[in-house]
Formats: structure tokens, C-alpha cells, sequence
């Protein structure tokens, strides 16, 4: 296993589209473990294949509290259930130190391929529905803070900016 570097915003590469997993195979599963080992190191409750520069569409998320329920996605097809949208403070290991209230979508149904590349579907609301449209957004080349106001956001780009050239 390995821990895999994070690119942050605005990194273009974050904007990149995902390709679909034609077949699940070691490697895939090999990514799934990379992206776990990522994921708790953090510690974060969500990454997806595209924060670490992979453009596959394969994501992870632990929401239990016991950091002990991991839940990998690969292929991700969601149906809104119910339109009516929630508000919840989003933050982004890609956008570290920023949280911003996002609406979304509060019950939904997602159909995806699991580790051994078998198809399964679920029913999700609260924050794993939440995380889960936050992550699928990152294999659409999307951020959290596309849906704040352009104001909020220049000023997030501005600051990290600052700080990433501190690291260079
Ligand atoms: C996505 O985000 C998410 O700023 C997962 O300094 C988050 O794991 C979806 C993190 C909230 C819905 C609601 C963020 C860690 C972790 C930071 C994360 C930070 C350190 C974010
Ligand atoms: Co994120």
C-alpha cells in the first residue's frame, strides 16, 4: 500500500473528467487500497480517484466513526430520489482549511460496482448521500466550491495559492 499525494485546488488536473473502469481488476483493487490508506492517513471521510491524479472513476468513503466502515464505489450511477435539498458544511482534502454550506439532493439511490467488480445498488441519505454526490462531482472534473458564491471563491484560490508557494 501507499500514500498517494493530494493535488489541491485550483490545480487544473482537478478538472479532468473521469474515465469509466472497463474491467475491475488487481490494479484497480490495488487503487481502491492506495485511495483507503490516503483516505485514513488524512484523516478525510471521502476521496476520489481524480484528487490523486487518477482519472478512473473510482471513489472511497468511511463516514462511520470508528473509521472502520469503508465503502468503495467504482462506476457510480446516482438517481435523486427526492429533490428536496439539504445544507451541510462542506470541507475537501483538496481545499484544505475551507468549509462552505453546499445544498444538495437529501435521499438518493446509487448503483455502482464494488472491489470484486460485482454491481450493487443502495438507498443513501444524511451524510453518506452527501459525501457521495461531493465525491462523484470530483470524477466530473467538479469542486465543492464551484457551487459557492465567485467572491468566496477567488478569495479560498487566493489564499491556498499563498500557501502552496510557501511549499514549493
Ligand atoms: C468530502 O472531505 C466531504 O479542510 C470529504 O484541513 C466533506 O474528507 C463531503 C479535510 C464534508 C461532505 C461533507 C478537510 C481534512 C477532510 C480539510 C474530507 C482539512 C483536513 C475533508
Ligand atoms: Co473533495
Amino acid at each position: 500500500m501507499a500514500l498517494l499525494d493530494i493535488l489541491e485546488f485550483p490545480d487544473p488536473r482537478l478538472r479532468t473528467k473521469a474515465a469509466p473502469v472497463a474491467e475491475v481488476t488487481d490494479a484497480t483493487r490495488n487503487l481502491v487500497d492506495n485511495l483507503l490508506e490516503t483516505m485514513y492517513a488524512a484523516p478525510g471521510i471521502g476521496l476520489a480517484a481524480t484528487q490523486v491524479n487518477v482519472h478512473q472513476r473510482v471513489l472511497v468513503i468511511d463516514v462511520s466513526e470508528e473509521h472502520n466502515q469503508p465503502l468503495v464505489f467504482i462506476n457510480p450511477e446516482v438517481t435523486v430520489l427526492n429533490p428536496e435539498l439539504g445544507e451541510y458544511d462542506e470541507g475537501c482534502l483538496s481545499v484544505p482549511g475551507f468549509y462552505e454550506t453546499v445544498q444538495r439532493p437529501q435521499r438518493i439511490s446509487v448503483t455502482a460496482l464494488d472491489r470484486n467488480g460485482e454491481c450493487f445498488s443502495r438507498e443513501l441519505d444524511g451524510l453518506l448521500a452527501i459525501c457521495l454526490q461531493h465525491e462523484i462531482d470530483h470524477l466530473d472534473g467538479k469542486l465543492f466550491v464551484d457551487y459557492i458564491s465567485p467572491v468566496k471563491r477567488q478569495r479560498i484560490r487566493k489564499k491556498l495559492q499563498k500557501e502552496q508557494r510557501r511549499q514549493d
